[in-house]
Formats: C-alpha cells, structure tokens, sequence
C-alpha cells in the first residue's frame, strides 16, 4: 500500500494541494521543501516546519489509518509505504511503516547527514546539532533530494511481489513514490485506487474508488472480513 497526503485529510492535516493557510498561503511546498530554500532561509523553513509540527501534535488519526492498522491484522504479508512524514499511521497502530520521505518528527544534521539531539545551546536561535553544533533540518526528504536507500529498496521489492497495491489519498504526481503502482502493475499485481478524485493513476488502476478514505478503507476491510 501507498499511502499520501489524503489519507491524513481527515485529521485535520493539509494536504499538499490544500491552499496553505496564513503566514504559508503565499508559498507552494515545492518551495519551501527544497534544500535551496533551506540554505536561502532556515529560519523561515523551520518556522514552516514548527508550524506543521504543530498541525499534526493537535491531530489524531482518522478512521482510515485505523482501517490500515486493523487490515494488517487480517491479511498475512502487508507493507505499508508512506508519502506522509506525519506520523499517523504509527500512532493509528501500524507497525514497520515505511517512511519513503521521512517523518517530521526527527531532526537531522545538515552537515553530518545523520539523525541528531538538538544542542541544548543555540547560537543561531535555531536548532543545532549537538555533536558538531551545525544547523538540524527536519529529517525528511526534499525535492531534487534521493529517497533513503533502504525505503526505497523495501518499497520497490514490495511493490514488484504484492498480488494487490493499494494507492490511497495521493494525486499519484510525485516520482520515484509515483512510479510504484506502475512497477506493480508491471510485476502483474491489481492496482487498486482509493482517492478522493480522479488522479493520473485512475485510468492505469483496476479498480479506482473515488470517495474519502476514511469511509471507503473501513468498508473495504470489513468487505474483506467477510471473504
Ligand atoms: C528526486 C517530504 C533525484 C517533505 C515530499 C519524474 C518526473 C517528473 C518529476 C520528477 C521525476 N523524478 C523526480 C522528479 C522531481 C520531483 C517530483 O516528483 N516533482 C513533481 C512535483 C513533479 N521528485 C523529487 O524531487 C524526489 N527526489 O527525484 O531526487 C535524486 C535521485 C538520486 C540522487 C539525488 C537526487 C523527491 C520527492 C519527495 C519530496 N518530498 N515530502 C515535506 O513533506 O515537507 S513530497 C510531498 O508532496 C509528499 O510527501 C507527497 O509525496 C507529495 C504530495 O503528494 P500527495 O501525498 O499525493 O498529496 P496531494 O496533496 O498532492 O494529493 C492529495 C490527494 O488526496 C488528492 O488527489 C486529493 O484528491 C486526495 N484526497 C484529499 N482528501 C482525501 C483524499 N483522498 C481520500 N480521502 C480524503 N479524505
């Protein structure tokens, strides 16, 4: 399963195509979630990143990422890659998530590459990393940036030895994560599509389920409890 921004839609987290609300509605994420803009701005990009963070710590998970969490319960061999650096599908119950663009939740050095404690001084007045005092970024991954190898190698093999993949609440736009569902397909899997609204994917899926994920993901695992 793939999931994106949508899945976390209910919960009260924008979503990417979500006009950004106050201080943010000027910007497009695709410009603040690039390393040049962190390097132009830091300030500015943590104040983004504190912002979301505060998003998502007020958010709890919806019935969608329950549904997940409880059809990883029923089914025998179930991988679950993400798009979204929320943290909700873990916090819905879901274990050994992979985190294909990393989790907001982690800082990570900008010099040392490495996930890092934040200093407990700062002479920046932003965060620091404590082993080589450089500046932290949020341990995600940004545009023109490589997904972590071990994400990307899990998520590939999974994608071409699932029987079903599931793409749910992403507009399917964003590469390598978009390329999944092809490999699949190409690997003879069912494509299956739950999304609000049609995507680039829809025509390509076996089955495309246009509703809200946390309505149509429970009745599909229940439909699944029957069989
Ligand atoms: C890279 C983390 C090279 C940060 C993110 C091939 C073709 C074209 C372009 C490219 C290509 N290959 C690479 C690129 C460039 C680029 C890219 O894809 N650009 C796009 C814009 C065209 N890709 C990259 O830069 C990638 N890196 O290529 O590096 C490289 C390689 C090796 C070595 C060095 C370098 C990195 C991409 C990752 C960027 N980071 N996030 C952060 O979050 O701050 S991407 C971010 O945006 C999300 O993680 C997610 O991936 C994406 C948003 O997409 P969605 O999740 O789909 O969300 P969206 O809002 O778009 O859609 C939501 C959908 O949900 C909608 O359809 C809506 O209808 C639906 N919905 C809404 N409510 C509900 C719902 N559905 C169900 N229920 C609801 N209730």
């Amino acid at each position: 399963m793939l999931t994106g921004a949508g899945i976390s839609a209910e919960s009260g987290v924008p979503t990417f195509r979500d006009a950004q609300t106050g201080l943010w509605a000027q910007f497009r994420p695709e410009d603040l979630a690039t390393p040049e803009a962190f390097a132009r701005d830091p300030k500015r990009i943590w104040q983004w990143y504190e912002w979301r963070r505060g998003l998502v710590r007020a958010a709890e998970p919806n019935a969608g990422h329950r549904a997940l969490a409880d059809l990883a319960q029923r089914v025998p061999q179930l991988t679950l890659v993400t798009q979204n650096v929320d943290g909700l599908h873990q916090r819905a119950g879901s274990h050994d998530v992979i985190e294909y663009h990393g989790n907001l939740f982690r800082d990570r050095c900008s010099v040392e590459g490495a996930v890092r404690d934040r200093a407990t001084g700062t002479t920046s007045g932003l965060p620091e990393c404590a082993r080589c005092g450089a500046l932290l970024r949020p341990d995600v991954v940004w545009f023109g940036e490589a997904i972590p190898a071990q994400a990307q190698r899990q998520a590939d093999d999974a994608a071409t030895n699932c029987d079903v993949f599931l793409s749910i609440g992403t507009a399917a736009a964003v590469y390598p994560a978009a390329g999944l569902a092809d490999r699949a397909a190409r690997a003879g899997a069912q494509v299956i599509e739950v999304n609000l609204e049609p995507t680039g994917l829809s025509e390509r899926a076996d089955v495309a389920l246009h509703g809200k994920a946390g309505t149509v993901l429970p009745a599909l695992v229940q439909s699944l409890a029957r069989t």
